[in-house]
This record gives C-alpha cells, sequence and structure tokens, in this order.
C-alpha cells in the first residue's frame, strides 16, 4: 500500500519530486507498508506505480508544503493557512457519499467501495485560483466519469450536483455567527463537463494520503476551470434536470458565474484575469506568467463551449 496517512507526514518533508518518486518506488517495492488510515487497500502499488497518467503536464511541481499549507477551504476559516492549522479535526472514516437525484442506483456508497470500482492514477494538473496564483499539483485520483457510469445518469440528467460534508462540530468555519458562504458548500457541473477526461475525484496528493486541507477524503478536480470549482471532502453528488446553485454565485453572482472557466479575456469585477502568479516562483523580478484560455486545457475541453459566448457565460 502507496498511500500512507497525512498524519505520518512531518512538516520538514518538503518533497522535491524525484526523491518522492524514488520513495515510491521503493515503497512499491515494500506494497504493504503503512496502509493510509483514510484510504483503501484499493489503491495498490501497481496501480500507482504508474508514474504519470493521462493529461500530466511537464511543468515544475509546486512544493509539498505550499501545496498543503496555501489552501482556500473556507469550513476552517478565510485565511490561507488556516486550513493546515485546523482541518484534522475532520473525521474522514468512515467515509460515505449519498448518490441521488435522476439516477438508475441512488445510494450511500462506502468511499472505499467507489475507489475500488476505479484504477487510481496520478495527474499532475496545472490548478488556477480565481483570486490570481497557480500551482502545479501532483494529484492521486480516478476519472468522475467511471462514477458516473458505474451509478447510471437517467436521460433527463443533465447536470451533476456536489454539496461537502456540514459537520459544524468539526469545521469551525461553521460555528461563525455572520457566515461567508451559505453552507454546506455546494458546486456543480454540466454532465457532458462531468463525463470530460480530464475531471478527476482526487483520493491523494504527492502520492499519499489526501491532506485534510486539500480535501481529504475525496475531492473534485476540475483543472480547466478556476479553483473554487474543486468542491472538497465530498458527501453527496446528485443528478438534476436544471442548473443547481453553487457556493460562490451565491455569495456574488457578478463576480463568480456557474461555468468559472479559466479564461483571461472575462475579468474579474474587481481584477483582471489576464496574469498570474505561481506560487512558489518567489523573487522580487519574478514575472507574473500569462493567464491562458482554459488554464491551457482547451484541446480537451473548447468543444464543450463552442457557440457559448463565455463572456456572458462566465
Ligand atoms: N468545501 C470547500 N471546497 C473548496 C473551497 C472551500 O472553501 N470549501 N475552496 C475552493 C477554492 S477557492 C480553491 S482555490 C480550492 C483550493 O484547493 P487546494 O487547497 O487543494 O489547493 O478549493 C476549492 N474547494
Ligand atoms: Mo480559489
Amino acid at each position: 500500500m502507496l498511500i500512507r496517512p497525512a498524519a505520518d507526514i512531518v512538516p520538514s518533508e518538503i518533497t522535491p519530486r524525484e526523491v518522492y518518486l524514488n520513495r515510491r518506488q521503493l515503497m512499491g517495492a515494500a506494497a504493504g507498508v503503512a496502509l493510509g488510515a483514510g484510504l483503501p487497500a484499493a489503491a495498490d502499488a501497481a496501480q500507482l506505480s504508474a508514474v504519470k497518467g493521462r493529461f500530466s503536464t511537464d511543468e515544475k511541481v509546486t512544493s509539498r508544503e505550499d501545496v498543503t499549507t496555501y489552501n482556500n477551504y473556507y469550513e476552517f476559516g478565510v485565511d490561507k493557512a488556516a486550513p493546515a492549522k485546523y482541518a484534522h479535526t475532520l473525521k474522514t472514516v468512515p467515509w460515505t457519499i449519498k448518490v441521488d437525484g435522476l439516477v438508475g442506483k441512488p445510494a450511500e456508497y462506502a468511499l472505499e467501495d467507489l475507489i475500488k470500482s476505479s484504477a487510481l492514477e496520478e495527474r499532475i494538473y496545472r490548478m488556477r485560483c480565481v483570486e490570481g496564483w497557480s500551482m502545479v499539483i501532483p494529484w492521486v485520483g480516478f476519472p468522475l466519469a467511471d462514477l458516473i457510469r458505474r451509478v447510471e445518469p437517467q436521460g433527463s440528467a443533465k447536470y451533476v450536483a456536489f454539496e461537502t460534508a456540514y459537520r459544524p462540530k468539526e469545521m469551525p468555519g461553521l460555528q461563525s455567527a455572520f457566515p461567508v458562504l451559505d453552507w454546506p458548500y455546494v458546486e456543480g457541473l454540466r454532465l457532458d463537463e462531468a463525463m470530460n477526461p480530464l475531471a478527476i475525484l482526487a483520493v491523494g496528493l504527492y502520492g499519499e494520503t489526501l491532506p485534510n486541507q486539500n480535501g481529504a477524503p475525496i475531492r473534485l478536480v476540475v483543472p480547466w476551470k478556476y479553483g473554487f470549482k474543486g468542491i472538497k471532502s465530498i458527501s453527496r453528488i446528485s443528478f438534476v434536470e436544471k442548473e443547481p446553485p453553487t457556493s460562490w454565485n451565491r455569495q456574488a453572482a457578478n463576480e463568480y458565474g456557474f461555468y468559472a472557466n479559466v479564461n483571461p479575456a472575462v475579468d474579474h469585477p474587481r481584477w483582471s484575469q489576464a496574469t498570474e502568479r505561481r506560487i512558489g516562483e518567489g523573487g522580487l523580478f519574478v514575472k507574473r506568467r500569462p493567464t491562458v484560455l482554459f488554464n491551457g486545457y482547451a484541446e480537451q475541453v473548447a468543444s464543450l463551449y463552442a457557440g457559448m459566448d463565455l463572456k456572458k457565460f462566465y
């Protein structure tokens, strides 16, 4: 077993990619080492030893330290450091996902069961936050399409709605008298977007169990959209006919649309989206990078939006 609990990982473990790949090979050789508490044995070493999954970028991976300490997860506070400090209180074992709505096989699925039915892959994706920063993250996950096929959506299902667990006792951000967002956090995709092979459900990061601050035990990753579409700690997936509400759109509809495709030509009302700061690229003279349409994944996803005015459907 290659994936181990995030609790085992000490902060000093800022692992350069080469080292971590070596370590993974070692761990692969000694399968059975350190079974992650949260991640079932389904993710065996053979599955994960495929070094790079489809669509992975060759760009320099953001350090594990940055990926796990600079987070947005408002259920644990609004500043970037809060999730790494407080998200350990979320109990991710056992975990189930309720699948309901217009679907042939509605059920409360155990996470192990869902993971077992698909092959895990490493996907190294560029990620772009609507706030203007970006990272390159080595996720471990499986295609969302695999889960969708398995639960057999009905013909009338046109959208997939996602919900984050609502656990006030385990999520300090939900205890506030002046909530920043309407809880639970909700997100959605059009069914054809959700079926695109780029969209994955991630259960790991850097070859290890997903840390809580990154959305353990299972979160959505849609790399051609702004980060807020990547809903964390998913507890419910519903198949629906109409466009479902999304948390950030509810909070400020003129700033955050349902589509949220990365687009340098559509500014946020309060700032430009033309450029981005790659986290970890320090120094006084480091230039911001140009932001690219669909975050560089146009080849895979542009056809989903053929004929749509992306200024209107932002
Ligand atoms: N439930 C939940 N999911 C969430 C958020 C959140 O506040 N709550 N923040 C979103 C935002 S704005 C971003 S940029 C990404 C950040 O994911 P990361 O911390 O793994 O980089 O998570 C998204 N998913
Ligand atoms: Mo974000």
